[in-house]
């Protein structure tokens, strides 16, 4: 009886449940002090945080407790799987989002975009285990030996195993694509303003308006909700968050082994360099640099994770 009773107890490893503060909710966007929180049902409302609470941010798990109708308080910000993050104007490292596992990037020929910023986003990806995906908006706008040209350009990321796809929301060329490759994810549209992340969106989400619409209500905030990182459900499944265009994106301070690791095709040769530190830049031995040479590793993406190891001293720390 009495060995039946220690059974049936649970086992000692497992703590009491904490007292519960409040049910779960998602941030789908926040703005200032105000988060939008979604509850399990999908109604929102519009809630501020309790003190000594770390900011949320988009994506965010959270508990939450009602205060009336519309309104409620968080309590909680639960423990985050993944979080993008990035330096802001001040040198403050500045969550964007949270709990996301891709990140598509999207670049277009107008405006026009720049090979250092892709990589940097794509070892932002890598370094947090998300997937990156680069998408070549407003592919209606290049004829086909622009699109050729392009295609052999951004050959190498295809080359590493990044996937790749040409999209455009006037002829919606790709489209179907993106939406499969977005089915089951929880993805972050990031790159330049004026690329088009935002008509993707609108594109993908065929209620948008209506949804916007309802949401300003909560809010209060007017049209302000499309200027804000936000949370999108897609009809098929799967989470997409598009975010306000950034000029630049610099990565925060990680230590120069870790940038490596964000350089997915540096990977077969890391940890065979003569010497065990080796930060492959011009340490004779090293293993990556060889492959440079050979051309294994394409000599751009190179002198971009170059460029990276020698500003990272200037960066914020994570
Ligand atoms: N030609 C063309 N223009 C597009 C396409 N997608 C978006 N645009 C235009 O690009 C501009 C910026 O789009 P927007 O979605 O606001 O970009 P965001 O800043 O990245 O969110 C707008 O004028 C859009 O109409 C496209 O596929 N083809
Ligand atoms: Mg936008
Ligand atoms: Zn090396």
């Amino acid at each position: 009886m009495g060995v039946r009773r220690r059974q049936a107890r649970a086992p000692a490893t497992t703590r009491q449940p904490e007292k519960a503060q409040g049910q779960p909710g998602l941030v789908l966007a926040h703005f200032g002090q105000i988060s939008l929180v979604e509850d399990t049902q999908g109604e929102v409302y519009r809630c501020a945080t309790r003190k000594n609470l770390p900011r949320t941010v988009c994506g965010d798990h959270v508990l939450w407790q009602a205060s009336n109708p519309r309104e409620g308080i968080i309590t909680q910000v639960l423990e985050r799987e993944t979080t993008l993050a990035r330096p802001d104007n001040n040198n403050r490292v500045r969550p964007v989002a949270a709990n996301l596992n891709q990140i598509v990037v999207v670049i277009a020929t107008r405006p026009s975009f720049e090979y250092g910023m892709l990589d940097r986003y794509l070892v932002a990806a890598e370094l947090m285990d998300a997937t990156p995906v680069i998408v070549v908006n407003k592919s209606d706008t290049l004829d086909d030996e622009s699109r050729h040209k392009l295609e052999q350009r951004l050959g190498i990321y295809r080359d590493i195993g990044y996937a790749q796809l040409f999209t455009s929301t006037r002829t919606t060329d790709g489209l179907m694509e993106l939406h499969r490759q977005l089915k089951s994810h929880t993805s972050i549209l990031v790159g330049q303003s004026g690329v088009g992340k935002s008509s993707l969106v609108q594109a993908l989400l065929p209620d948008l308006d209506i949804r916007i619409g309802a949401l300003s209500q909560v809010t209060g905030l007017g049209r302000h909700t499309t200027t804000a990182t936000m949370l999108y459900h897609l009809p098929d499944g799967g989470d997409l968050i598009d975010s306000p265009g950034v000029r630049d994106f610099t990565l925060c301070q990680v230590p120069a082994e870790e940038l490596a690791r964000g350089f997915r095709e540096f990977e077969p040769f890391l940890g065979t360099c003569r010497f065990h530190n080796c930060l492959h830049i011009s340490e004779p031995g090293c293993a990556v640099q060889d492959a440079v040479r050979k051309g294994t590793i394409n000599e751009q993406r190179f002198r971009n994770y170059d460029q990276l190891v020698t500003s990272m001293s200037k960066l914020p720390k994570r």
